[in-house]
């Protein structure tokens, strides 16, 4: 007799498109566009309706500012390549737009020197902080609490510190980090390099141990939540006010198996804190390095959080050389 095993089935129930709630403001029903329709596919990861999506003056703001940001990395690229568009696939994994050179500090520079890397930046910045706003005030109007938007603002933090708050500290844009993907792996590891080894900033481990955490958190509880969805559990909201038995069963089986069990509700609040907590942190982190902490190795041996005698670890790590 098959089995009701969810991690394998995917129920899908077709119904009429659903536009949403109904909303005050005329305005917010006609910035609705699209006639929604059904995706199988979709709704295998998914919700199988596609649309309505809710355009509106920040959202528009935001693509516009992230659809040049990412021409001008594009352009930069092609012209790097002398616009051959084979080379342009070939070798883009390696291209970069790169911040300007350190001599001109908190300056403007010429286009090709890092000009196009300060507008890319303004842009980007624009179009991420636009889509903050956008959130924050599509939640408002379903009458939801903001909590999507602040998780975001922390991700927010760091993106800010990195390329932003950080160079202007510094006194140079050339702190940033480049548009590139190995080019920015690269900036990574060297960051780490010159500070002494980011292993060594407690930040850095904090942020670990917060990204860590929340992916064990989210991984115990979307298998607690799929193992319970045969009694109703995947309605985890009604679960809250109504608990049936799925809840029930949930919170005794974490009980027996680790004596201690989270509820409908704090495990989402465990989860949105960890999440939260990865970016807040990792933020503190950047912020002080090179600002007011020069090496991390130094610090950790100075506060002991790593021996300095040569009998208790003889090898010099070659960082530290
Ligand atoms: C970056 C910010 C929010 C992003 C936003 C999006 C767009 C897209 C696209 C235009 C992710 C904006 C962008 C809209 C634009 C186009 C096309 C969030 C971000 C708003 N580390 N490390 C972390 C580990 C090491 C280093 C965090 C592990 C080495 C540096 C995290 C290891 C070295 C930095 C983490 C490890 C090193 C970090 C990131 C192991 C050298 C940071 C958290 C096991 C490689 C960052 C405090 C995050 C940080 C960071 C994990 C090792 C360097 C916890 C597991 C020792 C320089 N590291 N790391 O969510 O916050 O980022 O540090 O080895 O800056 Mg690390």
């Amino acid at each position: 007799m098959a089995e009701y095993q969810n991690l394998f089935t995917q129920v899908q129930v077709q119904a009429p498109a659903y536009p949403g709630v109904p909303l005050d403001r005329d305005r917010d029903t006609r910035e609705r566009v699209t006639t929604p329709w059904h995706s199988s596919l979709m709704g295998w990861i998914g919700n199988a309706q596609i649309g309505p999506i809710y355009l509106g003056f920040l959202g528009v703001g935001s693509a516009i500012c992230f659809a040049i940001a990412f021409s001008i990395i594009g352009m930069n690229y092609l012209a790097q390549v002398d616009y051959n568009v084979i080379e342009f696939v070939r070798q883009m994994f390696w291209l970069s737009l790169n911040p300007p050179d350190a001599k001109y500090g908190l300056g403007f520079p010429p286009l090709a020197e890092g000009g196009w890397f300060l507008m890319t930046g303004f842009f980007l910045t624009a179009s991420v902080l636009l889509w903050w706003f956008r959130m924050y005030r599509r939640a408002l109007a379903m009458g939801m609490g903001t909590h999507v938007a602040w998780g975001f603002a922390a991700a927010i933090w760091l993106f800010l510190v990195l390329g932003l708050l950080r160079p202007i500290l510094m006194g140079n844009w050339s702190e940033a980090v480049p548009y590139g993907i190995f080019s920015h792996l690269e900036w990574t590891q060297t960051f780490s390099i010159r500070y002494g080894n980011l292993f060594w900033n407690p930040f850095h481990m904090l942020s670990i141990a917060f990204l860590y955490g929340a992916a064990l958190l989210a991984a115990m509880h979307g298998a607690t939540i799929l193992a319970v969805s045969r009694f109703g559990g995947d309605r985890e909201i009604e679960q809250i006010v109504d608990r049936g038995t799925a809840s029930e069963r949930a919170a005794l089986f974490w009980r027996w198996t680790m004596g201690f069990n989270a509820t409908m509700e704090s495990v989402h609040r465990w989860l949105w804190w960890f999440a939260a907590l990865v970016c807040i942190t990792g933020g503190i982190g950047i912020l002080l390095t090179g600002t007011v902490v020069d090496s991390w190795y130094v610090w950790a041996v100075k506060h002991s959080v790593i021996p300095s005698d040569p009998s208790v670890w003889p090898v010099t790590p070659y960082y530290a050389q």
